[in-house]
């Protein structure tokens, strides 16, 4: 197949899934042409079925806002056309299902061959639960899926919340998120866990964008708790918004000195690797890919019951889900993990056997089959 990928190209899940599938799928013979304003991230290696387009956004004095959904459109429309792309498949209905209908509008227009190149759209979370509550977005995100060839989606909880949030008529196929369970293995390096840790204390580990639905100062929180405890360290991976204020909290509390904020690492098996028990005390996670690397790291994850997590955490079994706003109830339940290592290694033992479910392998080929029958529809 020859087809097109758009994704947010920077730090994130979505951009990360939507890489790896490229790769996967260019690695299976398919030729892949990624579509974005950047490099993606995890876009390292040299394939000679893969391609970068980069998107150019005129910045006319005029536009208090680069016009990026047409400029983008207008790429896709471009290398559809010219690359023969029999389908384009993007991520995110908020912009790139709407550039993307554009694109389809323009190569319309010029009678092009390739106007009926089949459409596919993964729905990440954000733009339903969060962008596209907004009234100003929801109309688009309705259109986006509705005149989408196919839409996925990357939990149940996200279809549901789509078809709830904003009537849509569409059927919506659930393909969950991935993780190449040959690369995300734990690979303990007693020398790397002993620049962060004392043997006798205990690592927990939190990954995220630091945005306000990550709930950072409540990772800080929980680490309170279970510090007081068991002896123990936290590592904050990643930079965001909250960052700064979970920072103020962690001196606050006065327990500065236990917590590393490490900022953006690429070395995530390495510092999985060293980990004792991940915190996501999300608000809400469509899917939580941060949870999926850890557990196929052999780290069990304690997290909220929300979104899309009890579809991939079983509490009691693989890791621990709690009610949202329940810090204590949190810290509880983590000590009582850390405390027992016959039950820490049975909860890290199972939370790899649930990663190896969901091994790039199988769920890339859901995708293929998923595109395959998209192009047998007229
Ligand atoms: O969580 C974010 O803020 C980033 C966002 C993204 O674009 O990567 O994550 C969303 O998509 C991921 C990949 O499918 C999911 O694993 C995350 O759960 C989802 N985030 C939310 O639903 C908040």
């Amino acid at each position: 197949m020859r087809i097109g990928i758009t994704c947010y190209p920077t730090y994130g899940g979505s951009g990360v899934i939507a890489t790896e599938l490229g790769k996967a799928l260019a690695a299976r013979g398919h030729v892949v042409h990624f579509i974005s304003y950047a490099l993606p991230f995890r876009l390292k290696e040299f394939s000679s079925n893969i391609f970068y387009h980069e998107v150019d956004v005129t910045n006319y004095p005029l536009f208090e806002y680069p016009p990026y959904s047409i400029a983008l459109a207008s790429k896709m429309a471009d290398i559809i056309s010219f690359e023969s792309l029999e389908l384009l498949h993007v991520h995110y209905a908020i912009p790139h299902a709407m550039s993307a209908l554009l694109a389809k509008e323009m190569l319309k227009e010029k009678e092009d061959r390739h106007q009926n190149f089949k459409l596919v759209t993964t729905l990440h979370g954000t733009d339903i639960t969060i962008v596209g509550k907004d009234p100003s977005m929801a109309e688009a995100v309705r259109l986006g899926v509705n005149r989408s060839d196919g839409v996925t989606t990357v939990s149940d909880f996200l279809r549901q919340q789509t078809i709830s949030n904003f009537e849509t008529k569409k059927h919506i196929e659930v393909i969950p998120n991935f993780i190449d369970t040959k690369e995300f293995i734990r690979d303990e390096c007693a020398q790397f866990r002993n620049v962060f840790a004392l043997p006798e204390e205990k690592v927990l580990i939190h990954i995220s964008n630091f945005r306000p639905v990550k709930r950072v100062k409540e990772v800080i929180k929980i680490f309170y708790h279970i510090n007081k405890a068991i002896p123990c360290r936290m590592l904050l991976i990643g930079d965001g918004p909250e960052r700064m204020d979970a920072e103020m909290l962690s001196r606050k509390l006065d327990i500065a000195d236990k917590v590393k904020f490490l900022g953006r690492q690429e070395a995530l098996v390495a510092l999985l690797s060293i980990s004792d028990l991940m915190i996501m005390p999300s608000e809400s996670e469509s899917f939580g890919l941060a949870a999926l690397e850890a557990m196929a790291c052999g780290v069990p994850v304690l997290a909220t019951a929300v979104g899309g997590l009890p579809e991939l955490i079983q509490n009691g079994v693989d890791g621990c889900l709690q009610p949202l706003e329940n810090v204590e109830q949190m810290a509880d339940c983590a000590i009582s993990i850390l405390q027992n290592q016959e039950v820490h290694q049975r909860f890290a033992k199972n939370a790899r056997a649930k990663a190896e479910t969901y091994d790039t392998d199988d769920i890339v080929s859901l995708y293929e089959a998923f595109y395959a029958k998209m192009l047998t529809k007229c």
